[in-house]
Order: C-alpha cells, then sequence, then structure tokens
C-alpha cells in the first residue's frame, strides 16, 4: 500500500468513526437492550451491532474489494490475510459501556497483506483518538506521542491484566503472576482492551497482559504501539495469529522482556 492509499483510506476511516462516536454519545441514555453471548458476563448490545453495521456498510460500498473481520457477525468470514482486511470492534468494553456509560473505544486495524496499516481507537465519551499510520508515529488527536523511554525501571513500571491471570486458570500459575503485582510499581484494570494499548502508547503504562483477546480487540492497538516503539507478542513471546483468539502480551520493550522471561515462562502451565 503506498502513502497516497493509505492516506486515503485513513481519512475515510477517522470520518466513520468520528461519526460512529457522535451516534453513541447521542443515545448512550437510551435504555439498551441486553444479550449475552459466550457467558452470562460476555455482554452485547443494540448499539454494537448498530455501530459494526453502519462502519461495515460505509466500507463495502466505498471499498468494494476490501475485507472485514468484525465483532458482531456484518464482516466477512475470512480465512487468509490477503488484501486489505479492516478488523473491527464496535464497541471495546461493552461491559464498561453497559455499566458505566464511559471506558469503552471503537476499534479499527486495517491490515494489507497482513501488514498492520492503520490503527485507530476512538475513546468515544472522552472524544479522543488514538491513531497510527505505518512509518509515521502514533497520535494522540492531533498531538505526536513520543518513543516509549526504554529506560523505565522494572519496580517503577504499571502493569494492566485483569483478575483471570491472578485465579486459578489453565494456563499459568497464578503464584508467579502474584508475584509480578507485588514486584512492580502498580497493576490496572481498564477493561477495554483497545484502551489498554492506547495507554501503552501513551505510556501511562508500561505493559498489558491478556489471557484471551480477539483480533478486533489487538488489531489496533498493535499497530499503534508498533509506531511508538513498543511490541506485542502472544504470552510465550510469539507473533500474533491475526485470524484467531491469543494470549497477548504488549509494551515496553524492556518491561514486556523481563515479565515474560522472570515471571510467565515460570508460571506457565
Ligand atoms: P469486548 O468488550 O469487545 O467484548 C475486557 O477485559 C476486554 O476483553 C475487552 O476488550 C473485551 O472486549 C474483551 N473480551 C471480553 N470477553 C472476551 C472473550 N470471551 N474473548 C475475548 N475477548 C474478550
Ligand atoms: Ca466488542
Amino acid at each position: 500500500m503506498n502513502k497516497a492509499q493509505r492516506d486515503m483510506i485513513f481519512s475515510q476511516a477517522t470520518k466513520w468513526i468520528y461519526e460512529a462516536g457522535e451516534q453513541i454519545r447521542k443515545q448512550i441514555h437510551n435504555p439498551l437492550t441486553i444479550d449475552t453471548k459466550s457467558n452470562a458476563n460476555d455482554l452485547v448490545t443494540e448499539m454494537d451491532r448498530s455501530t459494526e453495521a453502519f462502519l461495515a456498510n460505509n466500507i463495502k460500498s466505498t471499498f468494494t474489494d476490501h475485507f472485514i473481520l468484525s465483532e458482531e457477525g456484518y464482516g466477512d468470514q475470512l480465512d487468509s490475510m490477503n488484501g486489505i482486511v479492516w478488523i473491527i470492534d464496535p464497541i471495546d468494553g461493552t461491559m464498561n459501556f453497559v455499566h458505566q456509560k464511559r471506558n469503552f473505544a471503537i476499534s479499527i486495524g486495517i491490515f494489507n497483506n497482513g501488514i498492520g496499516e492503520i490503527g485507530l481507537i476512538y475513546n468515544v465519551m472522552e472524544d479522543v483518538l488514538y491513531s497510527a499510520k505505518r512509518g509515521e508515529g502514533a497520535y494522540k488527536n492531533n498531538k505526536k506521542l513520543p518513543q516509549l523511554h526504554h529506560d523505565i525501571l522494572f519496580q517503577e513500571a504499571i502493569v494492566s491484566m485483569n483478575h483471570f491471570w491472578l485465579c486459578e486458570n489453565r494456563l499459568v500459575d497464578e503464584k508467579w503472576m502474584q508475584k509480578l503485582v507485588k514486584d512492580v510499581r502498580g497493576s490496572r484494570t481498564y477493561g477495554s482492551a483497545a484502551l489498554e494499548f492506547a495507554f501503552v502508547a501513551e505510556g501511562i503504562i508500561d505493559s498489558y497482559l491478556t489471557l484471551s483477546l480477539s483480533p478486533w480487540d489487538y488489531a489496533a492497538g498493535m499497530v499503534i504501539i508498533n509506531e511508538v516503539g513498543g511490541v506485542t507478542t502472544t504470552i510465550d513471546g510469539d507473533p500474533l495469529d491475526m485470524l484467531s483468539k491469543t494470549s497477548v502480551a504488549s509494551g515496553n520493550p524492556c518491561i514486556q522482556e523481563k515479565i515474560i522471561a522472570n515471571y510467565i515462562k515460570k508460571a506457565r502451565k
């Protein structure tokens, strides 16, 4: 993808993400129909569906040869990352959307033959857009984000992770993860993977660790974090498979390396 093509797609995607966010803000206090998906705490609302439909319809009518990989069923069934693929989560942090009416984001990652070209994460209620184009840096609204510092002390790091790491689970021995939480300066749980990636890119947290995410939760975040010198891998340090659910470790390379070597590798079942 050349720069002109990337710029043109970026400006369309940005326009649609702002429009979608505006619609959500207008309706934020309307009564919600809440359904559940994989379990009683895996929520979906009419707003998730209508936002995804809005984005998918615009993409399909403007870019007839592009593909969509998305959470709520308006996308394509893909078995490869060939071509231009929009990876979309219309509302990332649906539980926050339902319970808090804030702390959720629209997430769009745009890939060309498997290479992340564009990342957009829109914190809807704060009207803050994190964005990146490959090779051109990352932005918070119009402000360019600096490269992540490489001299952060481990004991001064803030790590974002959820409770699944610290309860009995089939992937890691939670005792090592409890040690990690004690060894770093602080831990946080925001409940929106997209926002957690954005906060890593902004340098206000140093690492984000999760046992299971879908491509639409991490696609945009990966592109944005790359642009500030961060890394995104599985919790074993391997590259991510963009077409399936996976564990994810993302963050400042100097912190990530230590977390994987000194904690996760030892905790791994
Ligand atoms: P969602 O709100 O779009 O469902 C919460 O810790 C984060 O994990 C959110 O980004 C949430 O995305 C995501 N998430 C929630 N349930 C999930 C599941 N069953 N599989 C993968 N990701 C999930
Ligand atoms: Ca979602």
